[in-house]
C-alpha cells in the first residue's frame, strides 16, 4: 500500500542521547538496541471511523521515537500494517450500505492526510493485510505442520466450518509479553476479539488463525480450505517477513498488549526463525475524551481531520498530546487544546525575538528529557522556560507573525536552533 509523504528530517546541532524506553515485557525502561538497522512495527489503523486523536496520540509517539532514532544517528526501518479484513471493518460497511473495500480505500486516504497534517514520518513499508494474505497462508502452513496450530474438522466443529487455531501455549513462553495473570488474560481475551466459547476449541484461549469461508464474507485460497487471516497472525508476518525475527520495537496502545502483542509474538515464535519476536515491547496509554476512553464504538471521538478544518494548528495538537507521559491513561480537552495553542504562541514569540537566550543548553535538556521513556512533559517546560528567559519572565510577546500564518520567523541562529529542534525532534512546526 502507498505510505504517505513525510517532511524531510534535517539535523539539529548539538548531539543526541541513546534512546531508553519502558519495555512491557520486562517491565523496565530499556535502552533500544543500537546499530545496524533499528527495527520498528507499529499496529496500524482498522481504517473506519479514523483518525480519532487517540490513534493521533499513538501514531505521534512512534514519530517522537522514529525522530530520536534518527536524531541520534540510527537507520530505522519503520514498517505498519492497515487492518483492511475484519469484522469491525465489515460491520460498519454493511451499516453504511457501502462496499467494506471502498471504506478501507477512503479511511485510509483520509488516514495518510492525517498523517501528513501531523507531520508524521512514513513508515518505510505501509502493508495491507489484503496484500499480505499470501504471507499468512505461509506462516500457517509452517504452524500448522510443525503442530503449533490445528484445524477443527466437521466432526468437532459444532457449525462445520473448519477454522484453524493456534494452541496457545505452542512457543514455549506464552504470557512473557504481558506478564498478565490467567483471569486478566481471560478476560481481555473474551472483549478483545477472542472467541473462549467456541467449541471444539482445545483450550479457551487458542487464538483463530484462519477462518474458514462463511457466505457473504471475503475468502482466500489456501491448501487446507478457503478462508481469510485471523487478526494477530496479520501483523506476526508482516513484522517478521519485513524486519526478521528479535526487531527493536513492537508498538501500539496498551489495548493491544493482550492478546494481540502476546499472539502476534507466540504466532512468530512457533513458526520458527528464532528467539524472540520483538526486543521491546512499548505501549501507548489510551487517550479519552473528558474523563471517557475515546473508542470507535462508543462514538466519543474527536477526530484530527475536524479539528484541521476549524483552523486548528496541528502543531498545537501535538503540543496538546505531549502535555501528558505517553504511557498514561490521559484525556483530552477543549482546555489542553487552548493552553497548547497559548505555548506555542510563547515559543513563537520567542523564537522570533531579537535576542533570544542561548538555544544549545535548553536543547541538551531538551534531548535528555525525551530520551528518558519520551518525558515530553519536561521537555515543553525546558522550552517553556527557554522562551520566558528570552521574553521577559510572563511577559508574553505573541510572536511576529507579520504575514499572519501563525509561523515564527527566526531572526538569530538560536531562534533558529530551537525551531530547528522543535520540528525536526517532536514534529513540532514553529
Ligand atoms: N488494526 C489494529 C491493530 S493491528 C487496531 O488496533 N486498529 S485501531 O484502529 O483500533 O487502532 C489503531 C492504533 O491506535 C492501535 O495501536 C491502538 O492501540 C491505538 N488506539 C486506539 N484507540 C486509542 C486511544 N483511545 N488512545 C490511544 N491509542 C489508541
Ligand atoms: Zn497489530
Amino acid at each position: 500500500m502507498r505510505s504517505w509523504t513525510g517532511p524531510a528530517v534535517a539535523p539539529v546541532a548539538g548531539s543526541a542521547q541513546p534512546l531508553r524506553l519502558h519495555d512491557t515485557s520486562t517491565q523496565v525502561v530499556r535502552p533500544v538496541p543500537r546499530g545496524g538497522t533499528v527495527g520498528l512495527y507499529v499496529c496500524g489503523i482498522t481504517p473506519y471511523d479514523t483518525t480519532h486523536l487517540g490513534h493521533a496520540a499513538t501514531y505521534v509517539t512512534f514519530d517522537l521515537i522514529n525522530r530520536l532514532l534518527l536524531d541520534a544517528g540510527e537507520q530505522v526501518h519503520y514498517v505498519q500494517n492497515i487492518t483492511d479484513v475484519d469484522d469491525p471493518l465489515f460491520e460498519r460497511a454493511a451499516r453504511d450500505g457501502v462496499d467494506w473495500r471502498e471504506l478501507g480505500t477512503a479511511e485510509v486516504a483520509s488516514f495518510r492526510k492525517d498523517m501528513e497534517a501531523l507531520s508524521i514520518l512514513p513508515p518505510r513499508d505501509y502493508v495491507g493485510a489484503i496484500e499480505s494474505v499470501d504471507e499468512v497462508v505461509e506462516m500457517v502452513g509452517q504452524l500448522l505442520e510443525n503442530g503449533s496450530a490445528y484445524q477443527l474438522t466437521e466432526h468437532d466443529s459444532p457449525d462445520g466450518y473448519e477454522d484453524v487455531y493456534f494452541r496457545h501455549d505452542a512457543s514455549g513462553n506464552f504470557g512473557y509479553e504481558s506478564n498478565y495473570p490467567v483471569d486478566v488474560m481471560n478476560e481481555f481475551f473474551a472483549e478483545r476479539g477472542g472467541d473462549p466459547d467456541r467449541e471444539g476449541k482445545r483450550h479457551p484461549l487458542d487464538a483463530l488463525v484462519w477462518r474458514a469461508a462463511r457466505p457473504g464474507e471475503p475468502s482466500w485460497h489456501a491448501p487446507w480450505g478457503d478462508g481469510r487471516p485471523g487478526w494477530h497472525i496479520e501483523c506476526s508476518a508482516i513484522a517478521r517477513n519485513r524486519l526478521g525475527m528479535g526487531f527493536a520495537i513492537q508498538g501500539g496502545g496498551d489495548d493491544l498488549i493482550f492478546p494481540h502483542h502476546e499472539f502476534s509474538a507466540a504466532h512468530a515464535e512457533a513458526a520458527g526463525g528464532g528467539g524472540r519476536f520483538a526486543q521491546l515491547y512499548v505501549h501507548t496509554g489510551m487517550i479519552g475524551l473528558d474523563g471517557v476512553k475515546m473508542s470507535k464504538s462508543l462514538g466519543n471521538l474527536v477526530r484530527v481531520r475536524e479539528l484541521v478544518a476549524e483552523g486548528i494548528d496541528p502543531a498545537a495538537i501535538r503540543v496538546g498530546l505531549y502535555v501528558g507521559h505517553y504511557r498514561s491513561a490521559r484525556s483530552w480537552s477543549a482546555e489542553i487544546l487552548e493552553e497548547a495553542q497559548a505555548r506555542l504562541a510563547l515559543w513563537r514569540g520567542a523564537i522570533s525575538a531579537a535576542e533570544p537566550a542561548p538555544a544549545a543548553p535548553a536543547i541538551e535538556l531538551v534531548r535528555a528529557a525525551l530520551a528518558d521513556d519520551l518525558d515530553t512533559p519536561t521537555a515543553l517546560r525546558h522550552v517553556d522556560a527557554w522562551a520566558r528567559v528570552t521574553n521577559g519572565v510572563d511577559s508574553v510577546t505573541g510572536g511576529d507573525d507579520a504575514a499572519g500564518t501563525g509561523r515564527a520567523v527566526p531572526r538569530t541562529e538560536d531562534g533558529a536552533e530551537m525551531a530547528s529542534a522543535l520540528i525536526n525532534l517532536m514534529g513540532v512546526g514553529v
